[in-house]
């Protein structure tokens, strides 16, 4: 499970000037995140906006991220999608294309029980051999792991851990503590990556990484060799730029991308309902950049 521990940014939807994915960019996006030192890449979760993207989109972005850095990079398909079926196809593509890992939130819209949520997981995992990892982000899908369930799913040997995104340190606690040195918990809230990991999580997997890979390469660091005065230093400064990055209009990823594009990596921009950023913030997003860069 070595490859499963460290820093993983979520990538990013890299779309061309009319919107549509484009290869380049999404090759050129993983190649510097690939320089920067980062662990492995989470294709295609809320920062990949998939729930905006159709299966053709979803699996050609799957597809220019491996080509881009496979056998450099562990590569997590996240391919929790609306049906049972599209997710399969999703998790099937990955295996051929020799991702390392899946990931999957629960069922989105209607509010299913836990024993939906439960054959639905099983059902992706049967579709191959490659371990899986849930995706629990309440603050999205609504629905909030329980431990009963993440036991049960533990049952399978393929479950090897989750990406933890709700705000409680103590769940990232409960988990591993489930499951022990048997399986991986990401760190899913940026604002807590230290917290995170003193409480057990193995890595994380992040939305805000991407922008500054180097802040959170720094943190993993410090508290991989036990220094927390400097590990806390830094999720201070991560924290204010996390701030700042959710205080503009516009989604945080449009944010994020135009603060890329003044880096000279243009990504376009977000899809819609997503909003871009827009009048007098656009100037906001330069001292954002600065912020960062000091
Ligand atoms: C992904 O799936 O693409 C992200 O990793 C999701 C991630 O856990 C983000 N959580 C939410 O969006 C609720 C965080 O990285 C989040 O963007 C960050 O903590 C800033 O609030």
């Amino acid at each position: 499970l070595e490859k499963f521990k460290g820093v993983f940014p979520a990538l990013y939807a890299c779309y061309d000037d009319t919107g549509e994915i484009s290869r380049e960019r999404t090759m050129s996006l993983c190649n510097y995140l690939y320089e920067k030192g980062v662990k492995g890449l989470y294709v295609g979760g809320s920062s990949g906006e998939c729930i905006y993207q159709n299966l053709e989109e979803r699996k050609a972005t799957l597809k220019y991220a491996s080509e881009a850095v496979k056998g450099k990079l562990t590569l997590i398909a996240h391919v929790g999608a609306p049906s049972t079926r599209e997710s399969k196809i999703l998790a099937r593509y990955a295996a051929e294309l020799g991702y390392d890992g899946l990931s999957a939130i629960p069922p989105i819209y209607f509010k299913l029980p836990e024993s939906s949520i439960y054959n639905y997981w099983t059902e992706i995992i049967d579709s191959t051999d490659l371990p899986f990892f849930i995706y629990n982000i309440p603050q999205t899908t609504g629905y909030s792991l329980s431990l009963d369930l993440f036991k049960k799913m533990l049952a399978n040997k393929k479950v090897k851990g989750v990406k933890n995104s709700s705000m409680p340190v103590l769940d990232i606690e409960r988990f591993k503590r489930a499951g022990g040195d048997d399986i991986i918990v990401f760190n899913g809230p940026d604002e807590q990556y230290v917290a995170g990991r003193l409480m057990g999580a193995d890595g994380g997997i992040g939305g805000t990484y991407g922008v500054m890979p180097e802040l959170f390469l720094k943190a993993e660091e410090f508290v991989t060799s036990g220094g927390f005065k400097n590990a806390r230093a830094i999720q201070g400064d991560i924290n204010d730029i996390i701030i700042a990055l959710t205080s503009l209009n516009g989604s945080m990823y449009s944010v994020i991308k135009e603060i890329l594009k003044l880096k000279g990596m243009n990504l376009g921009s977000v899809r819609a309902p997503l909003e871009g950023v827009s009048g007098e913030d656009l100037n906001k997003v330069k001292d954002i950049k600065e912020l960062i860069d000091s």
